[in-house]
């Protein structure tokens, strides 16, 4: 497989294939991300992301959005993959599961009719039979119409087939938040200080009280197509918001300590330890988590404020929901 690198219109070289067709290297689909020493995590917000710290990372390409349901039917088509979601769970995975609970499934959310718990997220999530990348919303839902939303439904296992069978990789979180920032070292969000400028809205989020009321005043109730929302400074969209993406990171509950020299700053980390990874809140289930990163059209102020690059999540790489997708990038550079 080669690439070449072209100059965009936008000044940032990107990737085409030379010998594919296939839609899901259409010109100008990557974008290159020069890499550099950048401040990773933030110390204002959740425990999780601090404490800052630097971190050195290399130059890679990335999807310019989020791997769309257009690109991932592509991919199903041309390969056969089942997704995680489609296969029931096997037994063995889970022990003391309850057999009748053990069928093909996904977690979809669903805005309960009452006031609830926010502690409680099984008020609002459902794990519901039949629902899948090819059904959103449970079994009676399609994707008709929204071939240019992310996909969703995706466990990290379908993510990595995608990206492999793409020719190309999953990011680490270190790269995924330096390209989130856009060249903005140190801002809050990924367009710069103030979470609305100007009053516009500058990602898919969530509007009003999670989880009962969702004004939509960005347009979008759910997901949206993945070049609604204004680009970053690297000309990527939908890093904040829309959907929550994958990376290859092990989750570990925090970042590593700022180097006390220049000279031992991390370079191109690649998380924590796949044992750290546990959920400790479950002792008796050891399915490790990745993190995920950029929040998703569910993060509101009064709930979940992950709509930052600096922001993560933990999540179980058996776990596929209706926010949460990915996008892919390369190391690679090849001349033609
Ligand atoms: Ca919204
Ligand atoms: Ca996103």
């Amino acid at each position: 497989m080669s690439f070449r690198s072209v100059q965009t219109d936008e000044g940032s070289e990107s990737i085409v294939s030379d010998g594919l067709a296939h839609g899901r290297r259409s010109e100008a689909d990557m974008l290159r991300i020069p890499g550099g020493t950048f401040s990773m995590g933030s110390d204002q917000h959740y425990r999780e992301e601090a404490p800052v710290h630097r971190v050195t990372i290399g130059e890679f390409w990335i999807d310019r959005t989020p791997v769309t349901n257009r690109q991932f039917k592509e991919f199903v088509e041309a390969t056969g993959h089942v997704s995680f979601a489609e296969l029931p769970p096997d037994p063995k995975d889970y022990p003391g599961a309850l057999p009748h609970m053990l069928y093909a499934g996904s977690l979809v959310f669903a805005p309960p009719s009452r006031s609830v718990d926010l502690r409680d997220w099984s008020q609002w999530w459902s794990y519901l039979k039949g629902a899948s990348w090819r059904h959103p919303y449970g079994p009676d839902s399609t994707i008709y119409g929204l071939d240019d939303h992310p996909v969703v439904h995706v466990a990290f296992a379908d993510a990595l087939a995608y990206a492999k069978w793409a020719g190309k990789d999953l990011p680490t979180e270190a790269e995924w938040e330096f390209a989130a920032r856009g060249g903005l070292d140190g801002a809050e969000f990924a367009w710069g200080d103030e979470f609305t400028p100007g009053g516009k809205h500058m990602a898919n989020t969530w509007q009003g009280e999670f989880p009962r009321q969702n004004l939509c005043l960005d347009g979008f109730e759910g997901t949206s197509p993945v070049t609604a929302f204004p680009a970053n400074g690297y000309g990527l969209y939908d890093m904040i918001g829309n959907v929550w993406e994958w990376t290859t990171d092990w989750y570990s509950p925090q970042h590593e300590a700022d180097a006390p020299k220049a000279c031992c700053i991390p370079e191109n980390p690649r998380g924590g330890l796949e044992a750290a990874s546990y959920d400790p809140r479950l002792p008796n289930i050891k399915i490790p988590r990745k993190v995920l990163k950029g929040g998703s059209h569910l993060c509101a102020p009064n709930y979940c404020r992950r709509y930052r690059p600096a922001a993560r999540h933990a999540e179980p790489v058996d776990t596929s929901t209706s926010h949460v997708g990915f996008r892919c990038i390369t190391r690679k550079r090849k001349a033609s």
